[in-house]
């Protein structure tokens, strides 16, 4: 602290906070991994979108430079430099360095805030090794520097400001993050679904790593979301529904079409937080979609008296939908705290929903028909599924008929052991000869399994190879699903480092995401890197997984002539003994755990590449080219 503040009891509070955030950085950003590191960029974006919720702000500039230090700006009024009651210092100084000092807005204004979200900047604060916050207010540009929190100068006199707004930029303090490298990929979702969730608020992102630029702007707002999602999907009437005002306090904004999939696209949020884990405002929309689809189904005679109502489930097939609420104190819940839990909420959804609804199907009777008929069709569906699901459910639960080709491992004790699922039975055949069976157990895949993004429930579920996965985990399947029946912790998929094992193993995340979610967002799955290369130089062997790794080893060779460098081509080329050592055995070989970031890109992805419109998956492949390694086509 500059020398001529005074050591009040409020500047040592002020340290001791900072202190506390150093010490347990995971209490206030979740954890100091990458999903950490791009918490500190979304807490301070947050704070422009705030702004911009308050309407003062329409433009927000994220630049990510080459030494990973971000620059958040933002056109709005620019955190106020008065002096703060808390302690006389400039409130954009306490702002930076008081936990939760930025406060609720006196003008009953939202705050993004919630769950990890609204611990506030001087979180961010703490854990950069320097932070510049600028602030032009009035004309005048002011700013002051922060090392870990602490100010290193006062705020400046100002220079004259040709903007209007505030500035933080801040480099991420390596002695907390033991990565600060920024994914693009992970922060444009996010940025993405701000600006559809804010129409009118443009944002940008710079990376200038790369020189890539992108900009987010949506005048549309849900509507234009709900378009994009469904952009290429077969829709079953053209206008999607979409409502908004508010009701008992609660601001209420959603949209809602159906199309001919299988899938459900439902995105909710909570002052703009996407509420991944649902909640109140999930259930009374889905209370007041379905009263009021029985309700119109049955006034325009397309369900008949003697016809059961139609339920939730059912209505669930073909659907995307975006629900944002907005209200002034939400408690979020749930393990990542990401479900709402405010009561009041689920009535005001209610209500607020059926009445708009009605008033639509009365304006557009047409659209009712197709809705019914859909949901009449994935009634049968699941009933049909039921009864695969029994077969499957009675095949697990006995637990005596294991699938004949899962070769188990002696422990039963889940946490732990592992599940390797192998693409083909020769190496099926290796790695049940090479595992470690007190641990290990092996389940070979014979081929290509079922494309479930395209098959109605109870095809998928009558797919062979689909019901020995799920025998073998034990753990069911969709609403079933209970994570403490699991029988393995790690789930291990293993296939050729080719293109038919990229789509296998792309079949089977797609299988695993869509109908046991959690094993990906718990961290169960793992992608098993079997090595590319196995280079023999004299008498001593090494494995390579890289095409780096080859390189460094061929360029420090003692003697270059005489090394051999075999590239596998499949697991099956390796014996028993070369499979356990490179790719089981825990002290040596490299698993990738699968994480799915919790926006709507991750459906995007599942949607695109296993969906049934080939064009989009043309563009996003060659689009991401560059990023496939050792394909070999
Ligand atoms: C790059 C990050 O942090 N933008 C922000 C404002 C604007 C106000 C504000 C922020 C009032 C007293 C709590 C200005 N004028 N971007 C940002 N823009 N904070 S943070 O006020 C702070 C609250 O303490 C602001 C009038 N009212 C509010």
């Amino acid at each position: 602290m500059p020398e001529e503040i005074k050591y009040g009891a409020e500047s040592i509070k002020v340290l001791e906070g900072l202190e506390a955030v150093r010490k347990r950085p995971g209490m206030y950003i979740g954890d100091t991994s990458s999903r950490g590191l791009h918490h500190l960029v979304y807490e301070v974006v947050d704070n422009s979108v705030d702004e911009a919720m308050a309407g003062f702000c329409n433009e927000i500039n994220v630049i990510i430079h080459k030494n990973e230090s971000i620059t958040v700006q933002d056109n709005g009024r620019g955190i106020p430099t008065d002096p703060h009651p808390y302690n006389g210092r400039p409130t954009c100084e306490v702002v930076l360095t008081v936990l939760h000092a930025g406060g609720k807005f006196g003008d009953g204004a939202y705050k993004v805030s919630g769950g990890l979200h609204g611990v506030g900047v001087s979180v961010v604060n703490a854990l950069s090794e320097w932070l510049i916050l600028t602030v032009a207010r009035d004309g005048i540009e002011r700013s002051q520097k922060f090392e870990r929190g602490v100010p290193v100068s006062d705020l400046s006199l100002g220079i004259p400001a040709s903007w209007r707004g505030t500035k933080i930029d801040y480099m991420p303090d390596k002695k907390i993050f033991e990565d600060v490298h920024h994914s693009l990929d992970t922060l444009k979702g996010r940025f993405k679904e701000l600006a559809f969730l804010n129409p009118g608020l443009k944002i940008s992102v710079t990376d200038e790593r790369t020189g890539d630029h992108r900009e987010y702007f949506y005048k549309g707002g849900i509507e234009a979301f709900i378009k994009y999602i469904d952009r290429d999907k077969n829709l079953l009437f053209d206008k999607p529904i979409i409502f908004s005002g508010s009701r008992d306090n609660v601001a209420i904004d959603a949209g809602l079409i159906y199309n001919d999939g299988y899938q459900e696209h439902i995105y909710t949020y909570a002052n703009l937080i996407h509420t991944a884990e649902g909640g109140t405002h999930l259930v009374g929309f889905r209370t007041a979609l379905t009263r009021a689809v029985n309700e119109a189904a049955r006034n325009g005679k397309i369900l008949r008296d003697k016809e059961e109502n139609l339920t939730g489930d059912d209505l669930k097939e073909g659907l995307t939908c975006v629900l944002s609420v907005k209200l002034s104190e939400p408690q979020f819940e749930g393990q990542t705290k990401t479900k709402l839990g405010n009561s009041e909420v689920r009535r005001a959804v209610d209500s607020f929903v059926y009445e708009k609804l009605m008033a639509e199907f009365e304006a557009r009777p047409e659209i009712v028909k197709p809705i019914v008929e859909k949901a009449i069709r994935a009634r049968h569906a699941r009933e049909a599924a039921k009864k695969a699901r029994e077969l499957v459910r009675k095949g697990a639960m006995s637990g005596m008929n294991l699938p004949g080709k899962l070769a188990d491992c002696s422990s039963r004790t889940p946490e732990r052991t592992e599940l390797y699922i192998v693409e083909g039975d020769s190496a099926g055949g290796s790695a049940k000869q090479g595992r470690d069976r007190t641990f290990q157990a092996i389940l070979p895949l014979r081929g290509k399994i079922l494309n479930v993004e395209k098959a109605h429930m109870d095809k998928m579920l009558a797919n062979r190879e689909i019901q020995t996965i799920i025998t073998a985990l034990g753990c069911g399947i969709g609403n079933e699903f209970d994570a403490n029946k699991l029988r393995y912790h790690k789930i291990i998929i293993m296939t050729d480092a080719d293109v038919d094992g990229a789509h296998i193993s792309t079949l089977l995340l797609t299988f695993f995401y869509r109908h046991m979610p959690e094993l990906l967002t718990s961290g169960y799955l793992y992608l098993a890197q079997p090595p590319l290369y196995r280079v023999q130089s004299g008498k001593n062997v090494n494995y390579c997984y890289t095409d780096k790794e080859l390189r460094a080893h061929v360029d420090n060779a003692p003697d270059a002539s005489r090394v051999s460098v075999q590239r596998y081509k499949g697991l099956g080329e390796m014996n028993p003994e070369q499979l356990w050592e490179t790719t089981m055995d825990p002290a040596n070989r490299i698993l990738k755990q699968v994480e799915v970031d919790d926006n709507f890109l991750a459906d995007e992805y599942f949607d695109i590449l296993m969906g049934d419109k080939v064009e989009p998956r043309r563009e996003f492949i060659v689009a991401n080219a560059h990023e496939a390694k050792n394909i070999d086509v």
